[in-house]
């Protein structure tokens, strides 16, 4: 077990013991133990074997000895009971905004709710209007929040399911016998959000690799085991050591059938059908297992495009959206890759709140290959973030500057994400303004303003001359809140008009702008750019999801700001600068 585990154990426990009303004092220690062993140093078995675990501050004996019963069995048998005897309502509740162990354990102790029905039904007769501590406004939030959770299901993000199902495919490939082995369904064609994983393997004996993923660590319940399809829930832990529990599929076929089972299984369905008809007009049959008809030889799924006399279609394009015709007329994007960056823009340092020193981030920027990194730390308002005054900004830029001079190849460049007011001006003033190599401009407050209000707030922004980009142009946080109210269309030709770019947020909790609205912003020539919103260096990789949506918008090199050399960049931010004056 190792230690984002462990960690992940004890924050639960935190928020188990919460549920049921232990002393807040007892719930945090767990909580803050956690938080000490993610960010331990070394090896958590080490400590363990090494019997130090009560050396980590904030651990004493009995949490070092539940920590170590939990590292060296795999198990904990006072976590166990604790989860055993928690309704599992209590933790569907704490996934509504506004909801902490506090509210869910009064709604439990005085309504006797313990499931999300139960809550639905007490919201709609009004009585946990009339429960002190909640009032009228949260009984909306609460029923808003429902009617959200009721529409996402019990999806997950990308990054919580792709970690998950990268760890099931390391662990399959342990297994002989497998010939082919591909992620298919959403997963591979990298939308946002999740419902289950599917996985196809190709195999001579299908049996053999049916028990062993049954038997995978972390699957949690064996949903079907069949001859040659089986289906699991299997658990994990995100990079924020939260809990995740999600179903995967696999499903064997022989090698010969594979790159049909792929196709099928990839999808989207819309795809499906839209190429099933293709090769109807071919007079040919296509389902999961052939191309009836057919006489070419297909060994690989490309072969089966190209025997219906189309361009190879990217998984990240299978959404129905006019992919089949343009691969008719060999029109398809040649599409942004990862590797196509030389920089990201929007990151925070300990400036902020940021986990991580500019010297920290420049180093792994560096090591991700990138040729400069922008820095782009919190504006004076946002205090939550500490933000910077005028006065820290020159003392940042005083250490980034000091930082360039040593620099071979290699540049940090001077930005700021700047709050744009409620009223749509900026959070600095203008000579501060001007102090930057370019601005990102993002709404942080006042989410809940009408769509005129909101769109004219951030145009006002945009048509701002030292605004290089908008920053999260929604707002939305995935399966936890909808974007803001924003007419992105108007937003999109204010930008374009104005040569202010739109950021893609990479980070998997955000991504906005979404995959539909990159084609339109290319089509009204906007310039992209895409940040990870990194606020520790690990989180710099979260570039690779801004470019699935890229991908996933038709998007290509051209059309994405931060494909440009370090040169090249330098030298366009220095031309907006002194067009602004
Ligand atoms: P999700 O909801 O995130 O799991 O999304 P997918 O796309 O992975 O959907 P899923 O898991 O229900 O099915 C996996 C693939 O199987 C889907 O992308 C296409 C294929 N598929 C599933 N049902 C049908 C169907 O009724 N007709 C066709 N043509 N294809 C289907
Ligand atoms: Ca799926
Ligand atoms: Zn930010």
């Amino acid at each position: 077990m190792d230690k984002s585990e462990v960690a992940a154990v004890l924050e639960e426990i935190a928020v188990l013991l919460e549920l049921h009303g232990e002393n807040p004092f007892r719930a945090n220690s767990y909580a803050r133990a956690g938080r000490a062993i993610a960010q331990l140093e070394t090896n958590i078995e080490d400590l363990v074997k090494a019997g130090t675990v009560d050396q980590i501050p904030g651990i004493g004996e009995t949490l070092r000895d539940k920590i170590t019963t939990l590292v060296t069995t795999g198990k904990l048998p006072f976590y166990e009971d604790l989860k055993a005897k928690t309704p599992p309502g209590w933790l569907q509740m704490l996934r509504l905004p506004g909801m902490g162990p506090k509210k869910v354990k009064a709604l439990s102790d005085q309504l006797g709710i313990d499931t999300l029905e139960k809550l639905k039904e007490a919201c709609d007769k009004g009585t946990v209007a009339k429960l002190k501590g909640f009032g009228a406004k949260t009984q909306t939030n609460i029923l808003e929040g429902l009617a959200f959770l009721d529409q996402m299901g019990n999806r997950v993000r990308l990054d919580q399911a792709m970690m998950i199902a990268e760890g099931i495919v390391a662990e399959l490939k342990k297994v002989p016998g497998i010939h082919r082995l591909e992620l298919c369904g959403s997963v591979r064609r990298r939308k946002e959000t999740i419902k289950d994983i599917d996985i196809l393997v190709s195999a001579d004996d299908a049996a053999p690799i049916m028990d062993a993923f049954v038997k995978l660590p972390n699957v949690q319940r064996v949903v079907g085991h069949g001859p040659t399809k089986s289906s699991v829930t299997i658990a994990g832990i995100d990079h924020h050591t939260q809990r995740v529990l999600i179903n995967a599929d696999l499903r064997v076929v022989s090698d010969a059938q594979f790159p049909f089972a792929l196709n099928y299984f990839t999808g989207s369905k819309e795809h499906n059908i839209r190429l099933r008809q293709r090769a109807i007009d071919y007079g040919y049959k296509l389902n999961e297992y052939d191309l009836a008809g057919c006489k070419k030889k297909i060994k690989e799924e490309p072969d089966i495009y190209e025997a219906l006399d189309l361009e190879y279609v990217s998984p990240e394009l299978r959404e129905d959206t006019g992919e089949i015709d343009a691969a008719a007329k060999k029109a398809l994007p040649e599409l942004l890759e990862l590797g196509d960056l030389h920089g990201v823009f929007h990151n925070h340092t300990t400036w902020s709140d940021g986990a991580a020193s500019l010297e920290q981030m420049a180093d792994a920027a560096r090591a991700l290959g990138y040729d400069y990194l922008g820095i782009a730390d919190h504006s004076q308002s946002l205090t939550v973030a500490n933000g910077l005054t005028p006065k820290r900004v020159r003392d940042q830029q005083k250490e980034i500057d000091a930082f360039n001079a040593k620099q071979k190849n290699f540049r940090l460049f001077k930005g700021t994400e700047v709050d744009i007011l409620a009223d749509g001006s900026l959070d600095f003033d203008d000579e501060t303004l001007a102090s930057f190599d370019y601005v990102v401009a993002s709404v942080h407050s006042f989410f809940n303003q009408p769509q005129e209000e909101i769109t004219a707030r951030i145009i006002k922004a945009i048509n701002h001359p030292r605004v290089t980009m908008l920053g999260h142009a929604t707002g939305r946080l995935l399966l936890r809140r909808d974007a803001y109210k924003v007419d992105l269309d108007a937003v999109m030709h204010a930008a374009a008009k104005a040569g202010t770019m739109i950021e893609i947020n990479a980070n998997p909790y955000r991504l906005d702008l979404d995959w539909i609205h990159c084609k339109r912003a290319k089509a009204l020539g906007v310039q992209l750019v895409i940040n990870p919103d990194a606020h520790a260096t690990e989180e710099l990789a979260f570039t690779r999801f801004g470019v699935d949506v890229a991908r996933r918008g038709w998007l290509e090199k051209g059309d994405v700001f931060n494909t440009k050399t370090l040169a090249q960049v330098a030298k366009e931010l220095e031309k907006r600068r002194t067009q602004a004056v």
